[in-house]
Formats: C-alpha cells, sequence, structure tokens
C-alpha cells in the first residue's frame, strides 16, 4: 500500500518511523510518503493560510496551495482522506475498509480548516472521505493522520506477527471490547488472577472471556451493545 501525507509539521510524524509501522515500512509493506505543504508554495513567504471570508476568528488553509500537492499526488486510484473534527467518525470498520485500498493520500489542515472547496473539487476525481478519531479538537490533522496510518497499517498482511492476536481485541468482529488479561505472577499486590485463567480448561476459559467481554461493553459502551450484531455474537459463542 501507498500512504502520502502531507502536513506542514512533516516532524508531527516522525513517529511513523518507529515500531511496527517502521518495520511495515522497512520491510517495503508499506510506501509511506511524509510531504511539506509549504513545498507547493511559491511566495517568498511559503504562505498556505488566509483570513477567512465572511469574517471571525483564525484562518483557512488557502485552496490553491493544496491544489498544486494534490494535483501532484492524486491518482485514478487514490482515495483522498482530509481529517477533521466535522468528519465521520473513523472506527474500526473504516480501518478495515481502507486497508483493502491501493493508495491513501491523507491531507492534515491546521488554523481553522481547509477551503472547502478542496474537497468539492476532489470529489468529481476520487473518492473523498472526511473523517473525525473523536468528539473533541485538536490542533490540526496531524495526529488524526498518525491514528489512521497506525490502525490502517496493523491489519496488512504480514505486518502484525502473530495475525490471530487481531480476531479477539477489543472493537474486532464481534463488536465488543476486549476481555480483561493477566500474565505473571499469579499474586500481585495481594490481587490472584482468576482461577478458571490457570484450570488449562479451554471452554470454560473462552466462556469466561466472552461473558467479561460482555460485561465490560455493557458497562463502558453501552452504545455498542445496542449496536451488536446477534448473528455475529452467536457465530462467536459456536466458536467457543
Ligand atoms: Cl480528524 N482533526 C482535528 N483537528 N481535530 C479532531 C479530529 C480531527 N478528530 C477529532 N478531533
Amino acid at each position: 500500500m501507498r500512504i502520502d501525507v502531507v502536513t506542514i509539521f512533516r516532524d508531527y510524524l516522525t513517529p511513523l518511523d518507529l515500531s511496527l509501522v517502521g518495520k511495515a515500512r522497512k520491510a517495503g509493506l508499506l510506501d509511506l510518503r511524509v510531504h511539506d505543504l509549504r513545498d507547493w508554495t511559491s511566495d517568498r513567504h511559503r504562505t498556505v493560510d488566509d483570513t477567512p471570508f465572511g469574517g471571525g476568528a483564525g484562518m483557512v488553509m488557502r485552496p490553491d496551495v493544496w491544489g498544486l500537492a494534490l494535483d501532484e499526488l492524486l491518482d485514478d486510484d487514490a482515495h483522498l482522506l482530509v481529517p477533521t473534527p466535522s468528519g465521520e467518525p473513523f472506527t474500526q470498520r473504516t480501518a478495515e475498509a481502507l486497508a483493502g485500498e491501493q493508495h491513501l493520500v491523507l491531507a492534515c489542515g491546521r488554523y481553522e480548516g481547509i477551503d472547502a472547496r478542496v474537497a468539492e473539487h476532489y470529489r468529481s476525481r476520487v473518492r473523498v472521505t472526511e473523517y473525525s478519531i473523536g468528539d473533541y479538537v485538536l490542533n490540526g490533522g496531524e495526529v488524526a493522520a498518525l491514528v489512521v496510518v497506525e490502525a490502517v497499517a496493523r491489519l496488512l498482511p504480514g505486518v502484525v506477527g502473530n495475525p490471530e492476536s487481531l480476531v479477539e481485541e477489543s472493537h474486532g468482529a464481534a463488536g465488543l471490547l476486549e476481555y480483561p488479561v493477566y500474565t505473571k505472577p499469579p499474586e500481585w499486590a495481594g490481587l490472584e488472577v482468576p482461577d478458571v485463567l490457570l484450570s488449562g480448561h479451554h471452554a470454560r476459559v473462552a466462556r469466561w472471556r466472552r461473558d467479561e467481554a460482555l460485561a465490560r461493553t455493557s458497562q463502558r459502551r453501552p452504545d455498542l451493545v445496542a449496536a451488536l450484531d446477534v448473528a455475529e455474537l452467536d457465530k462467536h459463542d459456536l466458536a467457543t
């Protein structure tokens, strides 16, 4: 997969050299390039923003600079992603869909955002999705781009060593939060690991985990329980 990230703060994306994503890049599983939007400016001050029409606080990113950058980076297979707090929710389902694509281009806005004509213009050429990573406000799209790249990259074939670890995790196929996990020592700070996990009884362990996942999800995320796909849950039940 190819991913291009355009930003005025390339340094914000340096964590993508590390850990799993860094390894995926070195292994050639992910061709990730981070670009400085200012490389497409031509004035002495390398200007990328201006005051908003209609007035108000803050600055808006100019469409002409973004246009030069995106004309160069977008090909017919590309999907343009624009992180914005006013976008549609980015979820594990979004990450799964994006992991099947050829080419993602992430346009990181700063200030009050990017002139709305940019998304409108490119919609006639490629798929464009404006997405939000949650109901809070960040200073720009860079952290949201990190989130998307990491969530997508770990789903690419060969990136996560043991693909089984993708199956049971929170927000996995069952739509539940993950059950609590334990390791050695069996007693710590007066707290014991639940007996069932030491029992060696695989069916009982599986049932306990499913029950814990459901209890946790009901308590912390009643919205997820309401959205549960009953058929999907039953499939997981049969698997245990
Ligand atoms: Cl995608 N961008 C910004 N700037 N703030 C956000 C966000 C994105 N998602 C939640 N807050």
